[in-house]
């Protein structure tokens, strides 16, 4: 059963390298000159090229790092600078976002969207019989990590920064009650796991897909709302939140309380929509 599964494994990831570098996603190593990024050769042994931004402060790309970190891959990070982006990284990522990842292989394959780059990483390093997991093999158990992850994608994140976000005295409460109402989900999924993390006793990437979210929530909203994660409401959560922070890949790849409040003065300053979360507007 075990060869099969790699062998099932290998065909999956040497496909997805094909259709990349033909299907005129990914651009062959010849179509990226113009940029520095594009020398790099296709030796194997080349480390995972990782984009981000300057200043390591975008939560999706603190997913990727945490899962780069936690599969003991290796890689080397890139900085993408400008805006909008410069025409070398568009090749690497048309929608001009981090993170994206490009792998060396015996022909390149990049690949971009936070969640799309870490089921990709995980499947990676089971490829190369790693023993490092962060995504269980059972089908039922992967569906309820991709549905965690989207909700957290496209409904907790934007009440959270809905809350963060309104100037309406009045509508504080409902704002908060949105976002709590959403928290609910990871609630119930810790004390239906028992924990430590949403699904039980191993992190994966449901909890990394989350925790970047959460950081900022409990630095952000005490700021700038007075607003802590209520123990008696969430108190599954908020241990949860603490056993994340114990780990080695989570402190390696966050941001301090003061970095994190400078960020986000930007955003609530100018009243940002940042990509559509803030429902406000
Ligand atoms: N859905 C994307 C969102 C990525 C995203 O919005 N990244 C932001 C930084 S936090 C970005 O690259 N924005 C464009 C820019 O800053 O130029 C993902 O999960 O990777």
């Amino acid at each position: 059963m075990r060869p099969l599964l790699l062998l099932f494994c290998y065909y999956k990831v040497a496909t997805a390298f094909v259709s990349a570098s033909r299907g005129g996603v990914a651009p062959s190593p010849t179509s990226l000159a113009g940029g520095y990024d594009a020398t790099i050769g296709a030796d194997p042994k080349t480390p995972i090229q990782f984009f981000v931004l300057p200043g390591n402060t975008c939560p999706y790309v603190q997913r990727t790092h945490i899962t780069l970190i936690e599969l003991g891959l290796p890689y080397d990070v890139t900085e993408v600078t400008g805006m909008p982006k410069p025409d070398w990284y568009l090749k690497i990522n048309p929608r001009g976002k981090v993170p994206a990842i490009r792998v060396p292989t015996a022909d390149y394959a990049v690949i971009y969207e936070s969640a799309i780059c870490n089921e990709f990483l995980c499947d990676y390093a089971t490829f190369r019989q790693q023993k490092q997991r962060l995504m269980p093999m059972d089908p039922f158990m992967r569906a309820r990590i991709r549905l965690l992850n989207d909700h957290c994608d496209n409904v907790f994140s934007k009440t959270q920064f809905t809350f963060l976000m309104n100037k309406d005295e009045e509508k504080h409460f409902e704002c908060m009650n949105q976002m709590e109402e959403a928290l609910r989900m990871y609630e119930d999924a810790l004390v239906e796991s028992k924990g430590p993390y949403l699904l039980g006793e191993d992190f994966t990437i449901a909890d990394l897909h989350l925790l970047p979210f959460i950081q900022r929530l409990t630095i952000t909203l005490k700021h700038w709302k007075e607003y802590e994660l209520p123990t008696d409401k969430f108190p599954k959560l908020v241990e949860w939140v603490q056993s994340c922070l114990e780990r080695d890949s989570v402190k390696a790849s966050s941001m301090t309380r003061e970095k994190t409040i400078e960020v986000y003065s930007r955003f609530v300053e100018a009243d940002y929509s940042f990509g559509g979360l803030n429902k406000n507007k």
